[in-house]
C-alpha cells in the first residue's frame, strides 16, 4: 500500500553536513520526496510535533534540542513509507540501533539522534498537516 510519511532531518544532522546522505538513502529505497523545505522551527511547532511528551521530564531539552538550527521538513510517499522509513531511520534507544540505519550510523545520543520519522498512520496525517498543505 501507496503511504505519506513526515521525515525530519534535525539540526544536528544539518548542522553535521548529512542532508545529502541522509536523502539518498530514502531515495535509494524508492522513497519519494513530494515536498521539502527548511527552517527553524518555533518552540510552539516543536511542542506540537512532540505533543505526546509533554510534562515528562526529557521535554524541555527536547524542545531545546530541535529549535537550536534549521531542520530539514520532507513529506515521504512510497510502499509501505511509514514503516520503511521508520526502518530507515532506527532505533529510539541507542542500544537497540542497528548499523545501516541513519541513527545505528550516526547517533550514539538519545536526544540528539540526527532524524524524525511518523511511527504510526496516524501520527504521519497530523505531522504531516502540521507542516505541509497549510
Ligand atoms: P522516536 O519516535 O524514535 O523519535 O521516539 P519517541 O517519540 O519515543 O521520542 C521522541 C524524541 O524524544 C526522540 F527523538 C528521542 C527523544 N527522547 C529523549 O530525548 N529523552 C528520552 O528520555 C526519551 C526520548
Amino acid at each position: 500500500m501507496i503511504q505519506e510519511t513526515f521525515v525530519m532531518i534535525k539540526p544536528d544532522g544539518v548542522r553535521r553536513g548529512l542532508v545529502g546522505e541522509i536523502i539518498t538513502r530514502f531515495e535509494r529505497k524508492s522513497m519519494k520526496i513530494v515536498d521539502m523545505k527548511m527552517l527553524t522551527l518555533s518552540r510552539g511547532q516543536a511542542e506540537a510535533l512532540y505533543e505526546m511528551h509533554k510534562g515528562k521530564d526529557f521535554f524541555g531539552e527536547l524542545i531545546d534540542f530541535t529549535t537550536s538550527g534549521p531542520v530539514v521538513l520532507m513529506k515521504i510517499q512510497g510502499e509501505e513509507a511509514i514503516r520503511n522509513c521508520r526502518m530507515i531511520v532506527g532505533e529510539t534507544i541507542p542500544e537497540k540501533r542497528l548499523p545501516g540505519s541513519i541513527r545505528g550510523d550516526y547517533s550514539p545520543y538519545l536526544t540528539e539522534n540526527i532524524i524524525h520519522a511518523s511511527s504510526s498512520e496516524e501520527d504521519a496525517k497530523i505531522e504531516c498537516r502540521l507542516f505541509f498543505d497549510i
